[in-house]
Order: C-alpha cells, then structure tokens, then sequence
C-alpha cells in the first residue's frame, strides 16, 4: 500500500515537472518568435528610409541639373520647384554668391587705405556687451585684419599687429599660418582673435564667400551687407533691396529690377560717390550659388553646388551634401 502510493506520487511530480518544461519552452518560443519579428520589422524599416533616402537625394540632383542650365533664370518658379509624384518633388533656390564678401579678395587685393574689413568687425564687435570705448573696438578689429592678412600672405614677416608662424608656434601649431588664401570659411576660424568676431557675430558665415568674383554685388546683397559696405544707414539699404523686388515686392519674380550703373545705386543709399566704394562693389557678378532640396514623404536631402558661368559653359567651384534639421 505505502509503495503504491509512492509510485502514484512520483508519477504525478514527474507529470507536474514535465508540464512546467512545457511551459518553459513555449515562453522561450514565444520570446524568440517575437524577437524575430521585432528584427525583421527593423530590417524593412531600414530599407525603406534607405531607399526614401536615395531617393531623396536623386531628386536634389535633378534640381541641381535644372538649375545649372544657363537658360534657368531665378525667376523660373515651375522650373525650380516641381512635384513629380504626389510625395515627391524638388525646390531649387539660385542666389548670386557676389552677395556676400569675398575674404580673400578683399585681403589680397583690397586698394590702398580700404578699410572695409576693419569696419565690419569694428561695428560687430561693438554691438557686444563688452565695455569698450570705440577706439578699443578698432584697435581690436585692424590688428584681426592683421592677423588674417599674415595667413593668407605668402612670406613669414608679421604685420604691426599680425601673427605669423613665431605667434602660433608658441602656442603649438608648428603648420600654423597656412600662407596662402582660404580653401573653406571654416580655415577662418584657426586665425588669432577669430573667436571674438564669432562671438560677436554668430551668423557671420553669412556674410562671407570664397567663391565670388570678388567684389560685393549690389543686385544679390542684402541690405546688411550693402549698409557695411557704403555706409550708408540700414534702412536706405532695405529701399534698395525692395526697389530690386519690383513692384509686387517679391524677389525672383517676373518684375524684379536690376541696377545698371553705381551712380544709381549710390544716390538711392544717400552716400556720395568714392574711388573706395566704387572699387568694392560691382553689379553683375557671375558666381551662383544653387541650394536644391529633393523631398520624399518626410525625407529631405539638399545639395548645394556653387558655379562661375563664363560663356556657356558653367564652372562647379564647390559641392556639397548639407544636413537638414526640422
Ligand atoms: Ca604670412
Ligand atoms: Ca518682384
């Protein structure tokens, strides 16, 4: 009797062991179904964006196409912004790069007694909280032409507050000036005292080019930039830029105006005509920048490329992939 009922209790926790491993294995099952699909779920998700992406990206190039052609004007907004397919299209944008300052122009060939450079960081400088007295703010602004005239110059002599290879070599730069002119804007950030002028002017980027025929073009600059290169007040800079708009005040349409002589532009702003002024600005620069953004659902790519046009055939000076952020 007791061994019978040993048995019969053995047979049932065998049984009972038995089911709990059954139970075991289903629940690794489980884990290891879903866990599959979870992966397999991520892979499609991944090819899809890759593919949106390239997509994406092959929609910028051919607005970039569109754009270099020399027969696209600013103007041509079916051309430039076009839906190929309900999610899909591209929007191309063509700004004169004579718009912005030339740096290196301006360093190399910039006319005897031409201050320009020293004005603009002089009135950046002086719009910080910084408690100097506007003489302090030029000294400060001509020894940073100094410093970036030393690094595009060829020769190793520093100018009266410059910099050349004995300043940065102390601080451990041994390559430090480079000696000729800037390949990027980003070089302009390794000259001495640079960071002040960033500090002061965090969209300074904006403002300058080393891409342009060399002078500032009164047809593409905006009204910051005209008013730091005539002197003349901020608010006759932004008459010009409307005048340039047309009557429907919109630029890049059908009515926009073009300034053909200086003498123009000169009695617009107020300022009174100089060989200095004449000698920093121009009105036709052939120097585009073409920005083209190719979008697919909620995927966007842009690529910018710069161009100089001389007869028909376009040069590309610059290219590149520029990250979106929303
Ligand atoms: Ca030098
Ligand atoms: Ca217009």
């Amino acid at each position: 009797m007791n061994f019978s009922n040993q048995l019969k209790k053995r047979a049932r926790s065998e049984r009972a062991a038995a089911l709990i491993t059954v139970f075991w294995l289903i629940a690794v099952l489980s884990l290891l179904i879903f866990t599959t699909v979870r992966v397999l779920r991520n892979d499609v998700r991944l090819t899809i964006s890759q593919k949106k992406a390239f997509r994406a990206t092959q929609l910028a190039e051919m607005g970039i196409a569109v754009g270099v052609n020399p027969s696209t004007k600013e103007i041509d907004y079916l051309l430039l912004n076009r839906q190929i397919s309900d999610d899909e299209h591209f929007n191309v944008k063509i700004r004169g790069e004579g718009g912005k300052f030339n740096i290196n122009a301006i360093l190399q060939q910039a006319g005897e007694g031409d201050t320009l450079l020293e004005d603009i960081f002089a009135q950046w400088l002086s719009g910080t909280d910084e408690a100097f007295a506007e003489r302090e703010f030029r000294d400060l602004a001509s020894a940073l032409v100094d410093a970036l005239r030393d690094w595009v110059d060829p020769d190793d002599l520093a100018g009266l507050n410059g910099a050349e290879n004995e300043y940065y070599f102390e601080l451990g730069y041994e390559n430090y000036p480079f000696n000729r002119p800037f390949y990027s804007l980003d070089e302009i950030l390794l000259v001495r005292g640079m960071d002040q002028v960033i500090a002061a002017k965090r969209n300074w980027r904006d403002f300058f080019t080393i891409y342009s025929g060399g002078k500032l073009d009164m047809n593409e600059a905006d009204a910051e930039a005209i008013a730091l290169a005539t002197g003349a007040d901020i608010e006759s800079a932004q008459e010009l830029v409307e005048l340039r708009w047309g009557p429907d005040k919109i630029d890049d349409t059908e009515d926009d105006y073009k300034f053909n002589s200086l003498a123009e532009v000169f009695s617009i702003l107020g300022v009174l005509e100089d060989p200095i002024l004449q000698s920093r600005l121009t009105l036709n620069d052939n120097t585009k920048r073409i920005e083209s953004i190719g979008t697919v659902g909620d995927f966007r790519k842009k690529i910018e490329i710069v161009i100089r046009t001389q007869g028909r055939t376009p040069q590309i000076l610059s290219r590149e992939e520029v990250p979106l952020f929303d």
